[in-house]
């Protein structure tokens, strides 16, 4: 069975005009081809357009900019600020001047929004400046197939490169588990194509993009169980983790963990996923089944060359993004772990600059991550057990502190809750190495901080101290409190728990 679903559905009708794609030149040899124009194979090209690099670029689908715009980042966003004002609403309705509203909300509207404003705005957006702004050669609906390290095919068509950059992405990771191919089994794919209303889903795995699916299908009023394997969210620090679940239970979400999962049952549809939980079978009735169970490199493309192939199927590379044939480089999913956007385009970048002749390796800096319940929960660094296992100690700057259900954190978008609700307003907490004062670890739950936290890591990699961070200028009341309350300890000569 396996992961033998590959279509790739919420089909669009944007078809980018004809000026703006490019005819591939047969008789010329270009700096690289790439095979894939999402975020890793268009960033790669525009770098390498910018040094004056030839390239083409070979997308399969109708439009550049690849799963980001159809449906990874931008349904997910777009999911999640649903999904904020729908849980907001929930809360306030009937308080100050809040409307209340119904218990179950519709979800298939929204997606249709989505599709309509993606295939008219974004789509043409990723053509117009790919070709317009930034020169990329593309052409769309091109399935190619790797010849040789020098060669592809396109439509029974051959071109030639110095370089191929494979930036074929992943795909859903579908598991081996019987009923997995009935109606109603979806993955985040199918949901921005979905054309009827869920109203008990059971969410199978609690990866970074499954987890703010699941909260937005509460807050769409479905009953939703969270099925896994093993404890969720284990990449959170124990005190973050505790905030999140909790708040996710306080919201009507039924989570099952450590559990084995035997079947999914029905005739047609999707009826009910059975489970195996202490030792006791467990059946929980459902329509829809929402798999977050991971994803797969999509590597196949290159079998014909033999490259190196990892254990998650994704092509293995060195850190310049070149495979075990050096004028073969893969990029992005492809290349495997981790499966950021950041990596994505960088590795672009990189792989770019290599071919240019100008030798880069991906810098080792620690990579900031976010998910979504109906929260934005950010990090980057360690966790407080990471930070005391590695040096003997920690000193921790909360909020709110322990046992104190209070409004704060309150900021821009958390001040209503703070004030309704306070003890569901947010938390956040740095970690510090007290013997060096450096930080070693940010986390935040709340709105609004995610920003902070592409910047945050790179003055934690430069060594950023509680004494320096004192002396930032806070836009105050803002998100994450760090600032502010650093400067409450920093005086101190042995620092303190705040
Ligand atoms: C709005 C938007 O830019 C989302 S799609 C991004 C795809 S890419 O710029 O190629 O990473």
């Amino acid at each position: 069975m396996g992961n033998k679903r590959l279509y790739w559905p919420a089909k669009s009708n944007y078809i980018p005009p004809a000026s703006s794609t490019s005819i591939p030149k047969k008789d010329f040899v270009y700096d690289a081809i790439f095979i894939g124009g999402g975020a890793a194979g268009r960033f790669g090209s525009a770098f390498l357009r910018a040094m004056g690099g030839t390239q083409f670029t070979f997308e399969a689908d109708n439009h550049l900019g690849g799963q980001c715009c159809k449906h990874n980042c931008v349904p997910e966003h777009f999911a999640y600020d649903n999904s904020v004002y729908m849980d907001h609403l929930r809360w306030f309705g009937g308080q100050l001047w809040f409307p209340e509203i119904p218990d179950k909300l519709d979800m298939a509207p929204i997606f249709d929004v989505y599709r309509k404003v993606r295939d008219t705005n974004v789509y043409q957006f990723m053509t117009d400046q790919s070709k317009g702004q930034l020169g990329i050669e593309f052409a769309v609906y091109k399935e190619a197939k790797i010849i040789d390290a020098n060669t592809v095919e396109v439509d029974g068509e051959r071109y030639r490169a110095k370089n191929l950059v494979i930036a074929t992405g992943a795909r859903p990771r579908i598991p081996n588990i019987p009923g997995i191919n009935l109606k109603g089994v979806i993955t985040h794919q199918e949901l921005v194509g979905i054309d009827y209303e869920p109203q008990k889903i059971v969410v199978i795995g609690q990866g970074k993009t499954s987890s703010g699916y699941t909260s937005f299908f509460r807050s769409c009023g479905c009953e939703v169980t969270v099925v896994n394997r093993s404890p969720i969210y284990r990449w959170l620090d124990d005190d973050v983790r505790e905030f999140v679940i909790s708040n996710m239970k306080r919201r009507g979400i039924k989570i099952h963990e450590g559990v084995k999962i035997k079947e999914i049952k029905g005739v047609e549809k999707v009826e009910a996923v059975v489970f195996e939980e202490d030792g006791k079978l467990k059946e929980v009735p459902c329509d829809t089944v929402f798999l977050g169970t991971g994803v797969v490199p999509n590597s196949e493309i290159a079998s014909p060359l033999g490259v190196e192939i990892g254990p998650n199927n994704e092509i293995v590379v060195n850190k310049k993004f070149q495979s075990s044939i050096p004028n073969v480089y893969a990029i992005g999913d492809t290349a495997g772990l981790p499966y950021v956007m950041s990596k994505a385009r960088q590795s672009g970048m990189i792989a770019a600059k290599n071919i240019m002749g100008e030798e880069t390796e991906m810098m080792d800096r620690t990579i900031p991550e976010f998910m979504f319940t109906t929260y934005e929960i950010t990090w980057c660094g360690l966790t407080e057990k990471e930070c005391r296992e590695k040096y003997g100690d920690a000193v921790i700057i909360k909020m709110p502190p322990d046992k104190l259900d209070i409004g704060l954190p309150l900021a821009e978008r958390s001040m209503v809750m703070a004030h309704l609700h306070p003890e569901m307003s947010g938390f956040q907490k740095a970690i510090i190495e007290p013997k060096s004062r450096r930080f070693v670890g940010f986390w935040h739950v709340g709105y609004g901080a995610k920003a902070a936290f592409q910047y945050l890591p790179v003055l934690m990699d430069k060594g950023l101290t509680v004494d320096e961070m004192a002396t930032f200028h806070e836009l105050f009341l803002n998100a994450e409190h760090f600032i502010q309350l650093t400067r409450l300890r920093a005086g101190q000569k042995n620092l303190s728990n705040l």
